[in-house]
């Protein structure tokens, strides 16, 4: 069992080390050729298995993307790759790195901790330096992307969970006629069954374009937006993130007292993303009130944030009980569930870990179980993107750096393998 565990590990290490590009890593080589934000804070975590001060680099240059007004991207372009669109070319910005215009869930708030914990001698000099960063991301996003409380995406890549069913509705309201001719990249490398669809890429691009056009200026994106839905995945993610940081103030003695209002107006806000239909978390669109009524791995993040909801545990039983490798990014049940196709069905091991971690948080034994379950979704199945939840069966892109990371950061850590 131990050496199947030990190779495990060497192969998971051997992933990180082939992704890494000098102190920033990729996801997976040709799909994903440059720094994604939240899988660079995914990787923190792997590499702090291993290599602490590697660790703590790429959250640094990840942070020396960071906007005057705050926002820390979701793709740091460091060296042109034609082999991913849209990249630097088509997104025109103006940061001190070449980037998108948009960001993406803040979890390097709460890994930040993480590494801090597991060495404080280390982590003091990276926390007295990524603190106010930090904390400016935090006041950008209450700033930009706040509605009632909840956190809101201005485009679907923003929630990380791409072509999620939660967005079909709002998304359905752009007319993207004039969004002229481009060429997807994604599909030279995966199979379209495992993609987005023409119509979601068509949107996805629309929304790019209309950034470019208004420079990327939050002020003038603000006006009439075309798409802006609160996001259980932000919300709970940024909920998580300030609690963390909040605590990592406190150890350093940095000023915590604006954290503590975005905290509390948090609170109110991830009431306003209750879905008392499907009894769990939903998405909720911005502009018009509408919940999108999506059981999806994100509704199950309120633990993660800090908040245990006991009728939310029966939803999640529910969800998982006809599946047997954790939780869907669609219920079975919804008819629009799609096994293979990507945010709408395929399990994934980042959100099963932190579904996991905040069930663990509070001690329910389905964190527990939902562990061991994606550390043998792995062991058996390899270190895919993402999984068909029937079966496991691995699809999107090989040799993915998250989920290298989550096995050496959580699945892999205490598992019993038969
Ligand atoms: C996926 O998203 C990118 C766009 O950001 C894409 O499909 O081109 C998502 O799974 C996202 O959550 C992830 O961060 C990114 C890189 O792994 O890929």
């Amino acid at each position: 069992m131990q050496a199947i565990k030990d190779e495990l590990d060497r192969r998971a290490i051997q992933i990180m080390r082939d992704n890494d590009r000098g102190g920033y890593t990729i996801p997976t080589h040709g799909l994903y050729p440059y720094q994604w934000n939240w899988d660079s804070a995914f990787a923190a975590l792997g590499f702090a298995a291993f290599d602490p001060a590697r660790a703590w680099r790429e959250l640094e240059i990840l942070y020396s993307g960071q906007w005057l007004d705050g926002m820390v991207p979701h793709i740091l372009f460091h060296r042109p790759d034609p082999g991913y669109f849209p990249g630097p070319d088509v997104w025109q910005c103006r940061g001190p790195l070449p980037s998108s215009g948009i960001t993406q869930p803040p979890v390097s708030l709460s890994f930040a901790r993480r590494l801090y914990e597991a060495n404080p001698a280390m982590g003091a000099v990276p926390v007295r330096m990524l603190f106010d960063p930090m904390r400016r991301w935090v006041q950008w996003f209450m700033a930009w992307r706040q509605h009632e409380g909840a956190i809101c995406i201005a485009h679907p890549w923003e929630s990380g969970r791409d072509n999620a069913a939660d967005w079909d509705k709002a998304m359905a309201a752009i007319d993207p006629a004039d969004v002229g001719h481009y060429v997807r990249r994604d599909l030279d490398h995966v199979h379209a069954a495992m993609r987005p669809t023409k119509d979601d890429y068509d949107r996805y691009i629309w929304l790019v374009q209309r950034g470019r056009r208004l420079g990327w200026h939050a002020p003038s994106l603000a006006v009439d937006q075309p798409f802006f839905v609160a996001d259980p995945t932000m919300t709970f993610t940024l909920m998580r993130g300030v609690r963390d940081l909040i605590w990592l103030g406190e150890q350093q003695g940095l000023p915590t007292a604006s954290l503590w209002n975005d905290l509390q107006m948090l609170e109110q806000g991830a009431e306003t993303l209750w879905n008392p239909e499907i009894r769990a978390y939903d998405s909720r669109n911005a502009l018009d009130g509408e919940f999108s009524g999506t059981l999806s791995n994100a509704s199950f993040l309120a633990w993660y944030g800090g908040i245990d909801r006991p009728e939310l545990a029966g939803t999640l039983a529910e969800v998982l009980a006809p599946l047997p490798y954790g939780v869907p990014s669609l219920a079975l049940q919804d008819p629009r569930f799609d096994p293979k196709r990507y945010w709408r069905g395929p399990v994934w091991g980042v959100l099963n870990m932190l579904v996991g971690m905040g069930l663990e948080d509070f001690g329910h034994p389905q964190g527990q179980m939902l562990r061991q379950t994606t550390g043998r979704l792995i062991a058996s199945h390899g270190f895919a993107e993402y999984f068909d939840p029937r079966d496991g069966a691995p699809a999107g892109g090989g040799s993915f750096t998250w989920t290298a990371a989550v096995w050496l950061a959580w699945a892999g850590v205490s598992i019993e393998l038969a």
